[in-house]
């Protein structure tokens, strides 16, 4: 949709278009557009709020344009991982595949087709969505569940609160008196535009913010007047600890906790000891967590008096080994300060904060019967059990069944198949929007996983070290090529209408495009394909009753949906018990939670606790590896999207970050170069010492690609190389649960 602007050059229009990468955002752009080209790209200059897009959305030009764009259909021809690729036409390639699916379905059947689909692409119709329904009317195939991102706070979440629609909306934070970011980043991560401006508001009014992290963050840098460094797969030990110092000296809601909880007795037999002989007060958490007790104590109680308080319980913490286990404790901490269902206060959970599918919290127990669904959509899932640990009980949040494979564990899955205990023996890749050798833990099991496929087809925009991989890789356009709708990331209530800006270069095509025409070959229609790219949009429009008239939000390229007054969460129950309950089993909170109870497994207990692991501080392999890596997301890029953008590139190295302390007792000075290791692999890169993370602890972000040399050291920086491939019960990605070495590096 175009804007004529007067002021502009005549031979320039303006699409009203935007950003949608898989990052905190989903930004409004405007392409500037001459001669089929796009000059120059502004953001939202509309009415408040705006949604503007940040340096990695304006510097989009670079990544359009970029010369490493995958131009047209390649089949290899080197071996597997090498990159040697050679020039094929689209018929070609499209044949190649499709004689591959038929021969993979009728010699091992469907569930030997693994989609590795991911979030590369976050619009609602372009990337994974045309691929599974082509799929799925080819017979089906083998699925993955458990989201990197949150499925260890979303597990908690619905234990405690039966729905992941927790959040309150950003400007309500106005109203609290403290704020905390638990392991929340946002100046980097974003979490909705806008978020940032909030919290620099806050900031203004005086409120107190306190960041709790084991490095000193953008976010807290700017706005915390506290930064509370804690070691990496600890932080239930300290809000558990916390519970304790307010029941102790009796600072709870009382009121809150009799009316809208189960469990508190349960949840004060663990605190006080009664289980186990253990009293978790702050001199235990402060043994495991490096926060000294007072600190604890004082943060203690002065989120229990200081009221209202927002806790903001990210997920980077529950993106580790027993990862949900934090998240639980954080949200019980709020329900026993009654901080929630009130302005001001936040109840952590998955805080999802509006939603137009979900406007109230409703209440929908399934039936074991319907837990086992005969039809899925997917023939090989029918009739499939709920995995191990599933919250099948409840109605929402992931509740995957036994035939699909959690994604930590899908290069697993392929070296091992139905003898390692898995669904399937895997045959052939399916991968679009996703770059898992990346992304996923564990990247040189990923390679061994990947060379052993039979046959792998990557639908990418670019030579990623996933994609190297592959047997046909398909040239896929971008965002600004084709037009899409954006959904918000979490709670702001908005849609980004992204209006296709140019044409596809050279020979990409859409997901949408290449599933078309790889169905005719394979002889199916899904029903899907037989609508246009608009009026499959006008579709997707036509399900919200949030979207009343798509062709202004198609004309806008953004629809800001105006709301009565900001998003509480749970204000309904808290005001008015009779009227509305919780979505939980019980119809209350959850401090114990009687679905995990009935699970009878120590490694999901029924009330929050604090779990060590195999790769914690203390483990025993801490003695080989004494340092804690962890993995936060970069401002650079979005994962490993941008990663070969020169602008973003410029803006700093890529480095390891370590403390001075752990850097003086080896050796190692600024700038020098490390390796960084463990058994699974080992990492070359530059050392950045600084007083940004706390001893104890390395920082090196996720995304970098992943660059093996010929000893299969990697020069590239990827975090994954180092990162365990195991699950935790609730589903969450250990990813910041990893154990590792450094040493400076020398040449002999
Ligand atoms: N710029 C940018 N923004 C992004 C993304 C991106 O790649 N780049 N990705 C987007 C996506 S898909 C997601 S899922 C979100 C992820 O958003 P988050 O999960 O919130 O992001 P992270 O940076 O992984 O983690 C947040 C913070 O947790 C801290 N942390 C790690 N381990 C621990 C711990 O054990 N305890 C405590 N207290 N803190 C810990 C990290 O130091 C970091 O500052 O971000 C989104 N936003
Ligand atoms: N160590 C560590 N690893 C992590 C994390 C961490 O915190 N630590 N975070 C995890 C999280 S939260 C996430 S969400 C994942 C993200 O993991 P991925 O989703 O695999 O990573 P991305 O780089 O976002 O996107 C993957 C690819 O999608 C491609 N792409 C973009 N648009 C399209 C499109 O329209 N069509 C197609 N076919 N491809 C497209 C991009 O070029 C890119 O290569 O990473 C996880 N990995
Ligand atoms: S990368 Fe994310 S935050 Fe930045 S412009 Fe794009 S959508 Fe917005
Ligand atoms: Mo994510």
């Amino acid at each position: 949709m175009e804007v004529s602007n007067p002021y502009l050059d005549n031979d320039v229009r303006v699409v009203n278009t935007g950003c949608c990468h898989d990052c905190g955002g989903r930004c409004v752009l405007k392409a500037h557009v001459k001669d089929g080209q796009v000059i120059r790209l502004e953001s939202d200059t509309g009415e408040d709020p705006q949604i503007r897009a940040c340096m990695r959305g304006r510097a989009y030009r670079q990544r359009l344009y970029s010369p490493d764009r995958l131009q047209y259909p390649l089949r290899r021809v080197g071996r597997k991982g090498a990159g040697k690729f050679e020039r094929v036409s689209w018929d070609e390639a499209l044949n190649e595949v499709a004689g591959k699916l038929k021969y993979v379905k009728e010699t091992y059947g469907n569930a030997s087709i693994l989609l590795l689909a991911s979030g590369g692409n976050q619009g609602m119709l372009h990337g994974p969505l045309p691929v599974g329904a082509m799929l799925q009317e080819f017979g089906g195939f083998t699925r993955t569940w458990g989201i990197a991102s949150y499925e260890g706070a979303m597990y908690a979440s619905m234990a405690t609160y039966g729905t992941i629609r927790t959040g309150n909306s950003r400007e309500d934070l106005l109203n609290s008196k403290m704020v905390i970011l638990w392991g929340w980043n946002p100046a980097v991560t974003i979490q909705d535009p806008g978020t940032s401006l909030m919290l620099a508001r806050v900031r203004e009014k005086g409120i107190k913010i306190v960041a709790v992290d084991p490095r000193y963050t953008d976010s807290a840098a700017t706005f915390a007047s506290q930064w509370i460094p804690i070691r990496p797969g600890t932080d239930s030990a300290v809000l558990i600890a916390m519970a304790y110092v307010i029941l102790k000296e009796n600072l709870q809601d009382q009121a809150f906790i009799d009316q809208h909880t189960v469990g508190i007795e349960k949840y004060k037999d663990y605190l006080f000891g009664v289980d186990d002989g253990v009293q978790k007060n702050p001199q235990w958490a402060e043994s495991i967590s490096k926060v000294p007790a007072e600190v604890i104590a004082k943060l203690a109680r002065e989120y229990a008096l200081v009221k209202p308080a927002a806790l903001i319980a990210g997920w980077g913490p529950a993106r580790a080994a027993f990862g949900e286990q934090y998240s639980r404790a954080a949200n019980v901490l709020t329900a026993i300060t009654g901080n929630i269902g009130v302005s001001g206060g936040y109840a952590a959970g998955f805080m999802r904060a509006y939603s137009s599918r979900e406007f109230s919290h409703k209440k929908v127990v399934v039936r074991p019967d319907q837990a086992k669904p005969k039809r899925t959509g997917n023939p090989v899932e029918d009739g499939a059990s709920p995995r191990k640990y599933s919250l099948h009980k409840l109605y929402g949040g992931t509740n995957p069944n036994g035939a699909r494979i959690h994604n930590a564990k899908a290069f697993d899955a392929i070296l091992r198949g139905k003898a390692g205990g898995y669904p399937a023996d895997i045959k052939l890749g399916y991968v679009v929007a996703s770059n898992c050798l990346n992304q996923n833990p564990n990247t040189r099991r990923g390679e061994a996983a990947l060379a052993a496929l039979d046959f792998m087809v990557v639908h990418e925009q670019f030579m990623t070290p996933t994609a190297r991989f592959a047997d046909i890789v398909l040239p896929v356009n971008t965002f600004m090529e084709r037009s899409d709708i954006a959904p918000p990331w979490l709670g702001s209530p908005y849609y980004i209408y992204l209006n296709k800006a140019v044409d596809s270069l050279y020979e990409a095509k859409s997901d949408l495009d290449i599933c078309r025409e790889l169905a005719q070959k394979l002889n199916i229609s899904p029903m899907m394909f037989a609508f246009t790219e608009d009026e499959i949009l006008q579709g997707i429009a036509a399900g919200r009753d949030d979207i009343p008239d798509y062709g202004a939000m198609q004309r806008d390229g953004v629809l800001k949906i105006r709301l009565d007054e900001p998003v509480v969460s749970f204000k309904e129950q808290i005001e008015d018990p009779g009227k509305a309950s919780f979505p939980t089993l019980s119809g209350k909170i959850e401090i114990y939670c009687e679905h995990l109870a009935e699970m009878g497994d120590p490694s999901v207990p029924p009330v929050p606790r604090y779990m060590p692991h195999a790769e914690s501080h203390d483990a025993s392999l801490a003695k080989k590896y004494p340092l804690q890596l962890i993995t936060p997301h970069d401002k650079k890029r979005a994962h490993s999207t941008w990663h070969n953008v020169p602008w973003c590139r410029e803006i700093e190295p890529h480095v390891v970050r370590i403390n001075a302390v752990d850097a003086r007792d080896r050796g190692i000075r600024d700038n020098d170069m490390v390796d960084l290791f463990n058994d699974r692999g080992r990492v070359r890169i530059r050392a950045r010492v600084t007083e940004r993370i706390m001893p104890g602890v390395v920082e090196l972000t996720q995304g970098a690609w992943y660059a093996p040399d010929e000893k299969g050291v990697d020069q590239g920086g990827c975090a994954n190389v180092l990162t365990r491939d195991d699950v935790s019960p609730g589903g969450a990605h250990p990813m910041n649960s990893a154990l590792v070495q450094v040493e400076a590096f020398s040449q002999d």
